[in-house]
């Protein structure tokens, strides 16, 4: 949890000194390049004063870790049918010709096997997955920290974002550069000591601890490194913020 909670800053906002602090806040915010690609709609003022705040006071916090006793011994998958049928064809062959693609504004786009990401820098943390809905499970994640693959493909001057697609058509995502380069947001493999098992977005997901379950997106493949959100479905950012949630899920 940051010093200035997304719940405050409501509460501060919208019974405090009234919308006119929201809207004072959004401006600085636009001022300051800090504007989240979904900030047009109603709650856009809130979103930026929320996204903004984050950035300008709580850019190096870590998510909480946690002692490997409080690993959850029962981790509910939220359960994902969609799946496209490259997914099916890789994971009946043991993911071994599967690969994620890094493209985009970077100085060398690449793709990676498996065994190439793991045998990059390894991260890991015992955190905290919550889910939007109410429940949230803590696990061990192992991965490739964002950030190794952003400095093996080299990221262009004028990047911001970090796009996310998937196996799943639905579930897409991005997070801003300094997210992405975030030494505890993670490209993971493993789970409490495993492979990442498929129903928990395996061969890979994202794992940004510092935000809402929805932006650990499962069955990752492609990355994009872009300057600009508006190319990449309504521009809102993500799957998630066109079906009306925050993009920016920080918590
Ligand atoms: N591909 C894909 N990734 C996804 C989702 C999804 O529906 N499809 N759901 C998200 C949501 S809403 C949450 S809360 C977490 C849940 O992670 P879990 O399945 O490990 O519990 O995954 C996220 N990643
Ligand atoms: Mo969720």
């Amino acid at each position: 949890m940051s010093p200035l909670s997304r719940r405050m800053l409501l509460t501060a906002g919208l019974a405090g000194a009234g919308t006119s602090l929201v809207a004072a806040a959004a401006t600085l915010g636009r001022r300051l390049g800090l504007v989240p690609p979904d900030a047009g709609g109603i709650y856009g003022a809130g979103e930026t004063l929320t996204y903004a705040a984050h950035r300008l006071v709580g850019r190096h916090a870590m998510a909480r870790e946690f002692p490997r006793h409080m690993i959850s011994a029962a981790p509910f998958a939220n359960s994902v049918i969609r799946r496209d049928e490259a997914f099916l064809h890789h994971q009946a062959a043991g993911f071994a010709t599967w690969r994620l693609a890094v493209d985009g504004l970077v100085a060398r786009p690449t793709s990676l096997s498996l065994a190439e990401l793991r045998g990059m820098p390894v991260g890991r943390q015992i955190t905290e997955i919550a889910c939007e809905e109410g429940w949230s499970y803590i696990a061990e994640w192992i991965g490739t920290p964002l950030a190794a693959v952003l400095e093996r493909t080299g990221v262009g001057p004028e990047a911001r974002y970090v796009v996310y697609q998937s196996h799943d058509d639905n579930a897409w995502d991005s997070i801003d550069l300094e997210e992405a380069r975030h030494p505890q947001t993670l490209l993971a493999w493993g789970m409490n000591g495993g492979e990442l098992p498929v129903p928990f977005g395996g061969p890979l997901r994202m794992r940004v601890p510092r935000q809402l379950g929805y932006k650990s997106t499962k069955f990752v493949n492609r990355l994009v490194v872009t300057d600009s959100l508006a190319g990449f479905g309504s521009g809102k950012g993500s799957a998630d913020a066109e079906a009306g949630y925050s993009w920016y899920a920080g918590i």
